[in-house]
């Protein structure tokens, strides 16, 4: 309110050629606009900022990273649930972290009940901006999702404008045109969600022909095969070499079109159609942004894109989310807007529990007091390279206690204790000399043979190598800190118990039917 009077002598001194009056400005700041962008899972390899050799082509969020900084480390912190979506959402929300959340094992000891009032919605609301919601359906935080103010949500996965993501982005154009429409100045946050490439991945004709992918419905035999489809990913397997503990998850054996199946044709046409999908995003946030330029209001916004999660689809040979590979437990990260640095990079060890508090720092705003999240404004203004030295991950949502992974540095522990006691495996990998985590069995000459990627000798699992022993002690003592800090409810084989009594394993099945998203 107090800023049209000076909005208008702006516009009037401009209009007239003479300066405007800079004492206005000074006294009150222009608080800043928020465009929160999320997309259902997408693993950051898909992308060219992350991977410039994949066929995925988003000139919009190329243009995005190239006016704003690429986050390397950014990473959601686990699920308990085969339904990944649930707890990243409840996390990006409330800035909690995975195991403090009002859902999942022992949530009520560790979670304040008023936590719908310390939400991104609610927070924004108080502060006074204009809160604006659109996203897929479901599996997400209700609870916070109500408190929008303006709430466009349905779930769109179809391969046209109405059933698909140009809906999603129609609902923010139709938000924007309104604001300019009533002159409305307040300040806005506007949560851009999409439905998609989450599967089905049932892309526009055009964008499928693109990459050469069809919509596969024939459970029976493979796609065809198209010389335009992507190739196979860098370090795809015909087959996880062990159980990753959650065997029958939706993600790994019902996804329309992938099935149980792993081979070159299923997962390359796959990946067409997740690459035809993530490209209709790409347009709606083009237009989007056209939108804010021509209402002049790019440069007082900030512009986050990230997913809710990662995504396997072949690597490693797994093909939902419910893993620990830096493909699936990684989430692409790219922020914009004044005070960072274009074309910048940063690891940033970030959570999408930190995006909470870094849009109330950016704001002005105190954070909650239930928020746990960091800022990562430092590391997004160029003032620090992370914002902290450690990163926990927990997949739980199969058998238990479930893989954990816990990152420091360029090293990476990995352990899975599942199926019972009878699978209990641990990796070791030094992501800068192996960032694609392969394994043995990368190094099979056939699979060379099919892939064309063959790894150097050192990039494989070193927790077996003696000349690492160290490391991998320092790691594991690094993961039960973390285990112990966080309130994870379980402990793994090589763990003292700590007294702990573990949740109860949920009945046959209960698991598989949760596992959606
Ligand atoms: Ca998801
Ligand atoms: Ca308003």
């Amino acid at each position: 309110m107090h800023r049209r009077p000076f909005l208008f002598t702006l516009a009037l001194s401009l209009l007239l050629s003479v300066p405007a009056a800079p004492a206005a400005a000074a006294d009150e700041p222009r608080r800043p606009n928020f465009l929160f962008i999320i997309v259902d899972d997408q693993s950051p390899f898909d992308l060219k900022a992350y991977n410039p050799k994949s066929a995925l082509h988003t000139p919009h969020l190329d243009r995005l990273a190239a006016r704003g900084m690429v986050l390397d480390g950014a990473y959601h912190m686990g699920s308990f649930s085969g339904a990944v979506c649930t707890p990243s959402r409840h996390m990006i929300m409330s800035g909690r972290s995975v195991w403090h959340l009002p859902i999942g094992p022992h949530a009520g000891a560790h979670c304040p009940p008023d936590l719908p009032q310390g939400t991104i919605p609610a927070v924004f609301n108080r502060a006074g901006y204009d809160t604006m919601r659109t996203c897929k359906l479901g599996n997400s935080y209700e609870a916070a999702n109500q408190l929008f103010t303006v709430r466009k949500d349905a779930s769109k996965r179809g391969g046209t404008d109405e059933t698909g993501s140009a809906w999603h982005g129609e609902q923010v154009l139709a938000y924007l045109k309104n604001r300019a429409a009533t002159q409305d100045r307040d300040p806005f946050l506007i949560h851009f969600g999409f439905s998609h490439p989450h599967d089905t991945r049932d892309g526009k004709s055009d964008l499928l022909a693109k990459y050469g992918a069809t919509n596969h419905t024939d459970r029976a035999a493979p796609p065809p095969a198209h010389p335009r489809q992507p190739a196979l990913p860098e370090n795809y397997l015909p087959a996880h070499p062990f159980s990753h503990g959650h065997d029958d998850v939706r993600d790994e054996v019902a996804v329309s079109g992938v099935w149980a199946r792993r081979d070159e044709r299923t997962i390359r046409n796959e990946i067409g159609r997740q690459f035809a999908c993530s490209e209709a995003i790409d347009v709606e946030i083009g237009r989007v942004l056209a939108e804010l330029g021509a209402m002049g209001e790019l440069d007082h916004t900030y512009i986050f894109y990230t997913a809710d999660h990662g995504m396997a689809i072949g690597r490693h040979g797994l093909q939902g989310k419910q893993n620990l590979y830096e493909h699936t437990w990684r989430v692409p990260f790219i922020a914009q807007g004044p005070g960072i640095e274009p074309g910048t990079r940063a690891v940033a060890n970030a959570y999408l529990g930190d995006v909470l508090a870094t849009l109330c720092d950016f704001a002005g705003i105190a954070a909650p007091a239930s928020n746990e999240g960091l800022s990562l404004r430092p590391v997004l203004e160029g003032k620090k390279p992370v914002i902290r030295d450690t990163v926990y991950g927990v997949y739980s949502g199969g058998t238990k206690p479930g893989m954990r992974a816990v990152k420091h540095g360029d090293w990476k522990l990995v352990k899975f204790d599942v199926m019972g006691g009878t699978v209990r495996e641990t990796q070791l990998f030094n992501l800068r000399e192996n960032p694609h985590e392969f394994l043995e069995q990368h190094h099979s000459p056939a699979l060379v043979a099919l892939t064309g990627v063959k790894p150097a000798a050192h990039q494989r699992n070193l927790a077996t190598d003696p000349r690492h022993a160290a490391k991998l002690a320092e790691m594991e003592t690094l993961l039960l800190a973390e285990m112990r800090r966080l309130h994870d409810p379980w402990r793994l084989w090589n763990q003292p118990s700590d007294g702990l009594t573990p949740p109860p394993e949920p009945p046959a099945g209960a698991a598989k039917k949760k596992a959606k998203n």
